[in-house]
């Protein structure tokens, strides 16, 4: 079985069978892809870095296809890539799928791995999860095969609990819309094949494949990314991430006031430098998921329903509340709640704009705002924003910096 890899988007033919794969950094994806190509080595990595950082396809015979077809296997960075910003994972994949769906290819699967070996469900995992609910959609649920790995690495029963609980809450939304769940045992290929061998056999008894509810919002309606659910979800987590590193930046202010031993303010304003750093980045991430009024307004008017909802995942396990697409709203909640949401942004907008007027000052009051050394006393608009956010603004409730 000759596996050759083969570029994602121009390599892939109509009548391939595609099977995706998606997940958290280090959930055994290029591991998997490696099982089912007999290359064990090649992809996976050793470390928590990330190796897989572009999207990257391999294709191969379909073993016992009568028909003869191949299978192209794609491997996904996750969206805790340590080389790649989760602005830049979004774009690569909604690229991808963008462009494969413009030449009429559709995913044939798409298996979601985790570890079975976390034990709980947070950070990564979860924004992974969530990603992966709100780029997916409902339709293509049925598609999808939630599969744990590293069972070699935990006790038995510990797994069994592990995966009863991820079936009762943070999966139930995905698997309540049609998806199935699975599990890699044992690493060895037989298993491998097995679990893509049921992906296959799903799709192969529909008629055809579903579409990803991101490429129905990118090319059947043809919004921007930032105002699709995946780029909306991305944009609140980037924002909780600013309300977090505004904190921390926060408590190391108070704790290097409080501290009379020198070499612990330098420990401190090292932290607080590296902390300024991520937040800078971050923030640039969602300056460019940021959607304006206007925009918001426009969508409202305009934007058409999608066939898709959204899979949405919450945090609180076992609250797996349905909601509609919300790619339109309908009803007269529906209605209010878009009129509150602009009602909301023009608050925000004049906030901003009074925050920004008065934030110089307020600036100028932090001893370590590094920026400001760097900038002169005189920041830029860009600046004086960044320091609204670090300061003063509620990030956290607001859709609006
Ligand atoms: N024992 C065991 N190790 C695994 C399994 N899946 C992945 N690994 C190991 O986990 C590490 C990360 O896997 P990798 O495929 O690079 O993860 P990716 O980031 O999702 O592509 C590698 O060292 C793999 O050998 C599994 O099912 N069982
Ligand atoms: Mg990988």
């Amino acid at each position: 079985m000759a596996a050759t890899p083969i570029n994602a988007t121009k390599g892939v033919r109509q009548n391939d069978i595609i099977v995706a794969f998606m997940g958290p950094t280090g959930s055994g994806k290029s591991f998997f892809i490696d099982l089912l190509t007999g290359q064990v080595g090649r992809r996976a990595g050793n470390t928590l870095k990330s190796v897989t950082s572009v999207i990257e396809a391999t294709r191969m015979p379909l073993p016992g296809d009568p028909e003869k077809r191949d299978i192209v296997l794609v491997d996904t960075p996750g969206f805790d890539d340590t080389t790649r910003s989760d602005m830049e994972i979004l774009s690569m994949i909604s690229e991808w799928l963008k462009k494969t769906y413009e030449s009429s290819i559709k995913l044939s699967g798409l298996i979601y791995l985790h570890r079975i070996t976390d034990n709980r469900m947070a950070g990564s995992p979860y924004k992974n999860l969530r990603m992966f609910g709100e780029l997916c959609g409902d339709l293509v649920m049925t598609q999808v095969v939630l599969v744990t790995t590293m069972w070699e690495r935990v006790a038995a029963d510990i797994g069994r609990a592990r995966e009863e609980e991820l079936k009762a809450s943070f999966w139930k939304a995905l698997i309540n819309r049609g998806s199935n769940v699975d599990s890699l045992k044992t690493a060895t290929p037989e298993e491998a094949w097995r679990v893509v061998q049921e992906v296959v056999d799903r799709r192969l008894k529909k008629e055809a494949a579903e579409v990803v509810l991101l490429q129905e919002e990118l090319v059947d309606n043809g919004v921007k990314l930032n105002e699709t659910h995946a780029g909306k979800a991305l944009y609140t987590d980037l924002q909780k991430q600013l309300a977090e590193q505004k904190e921390s930046m926060k408590s190391l202010i108070a704790q290097v006031e409080k501290s009379n031993d020198p070499h612990l303010t330098k420990e401190l304003k090292k932290e607080y430098d590296r902390i300024q750093k991520d937040f800078d980045r971050t923030f640039l991430e969602a300056e460019t998921l940021k959607r304006s009024l206007l925009d918001k307004i426009m969508s409202f008017l305009f934007s058409k329903a999608t066939k898709s909802s959204r899979c949405q995942v919450h945090l609180e396990a076992g609250r797996n509340i349905r909601h509609p697409s919300l790619s339109r709203p309908s009803g007269v909640a529906g209605t209010m709640n878009c009129v509150l949401d602009c009602i909301q942004c023009i608050i925000s907008q004049i906030t901003f704009l009074f925050i920004a007027s008065t934030a110089w000052p307020k600036e100028h009051t932090l001893r370590i705002f590094s920026d400001s050394h760097r900038l002169g006393n005189r920041p830029s608009s860009t600046h004086a924003r960044r320091a609204c956010v670090s300061l003063a603004l509620p990030v956290l409730d607001t859709d609006e910096l």
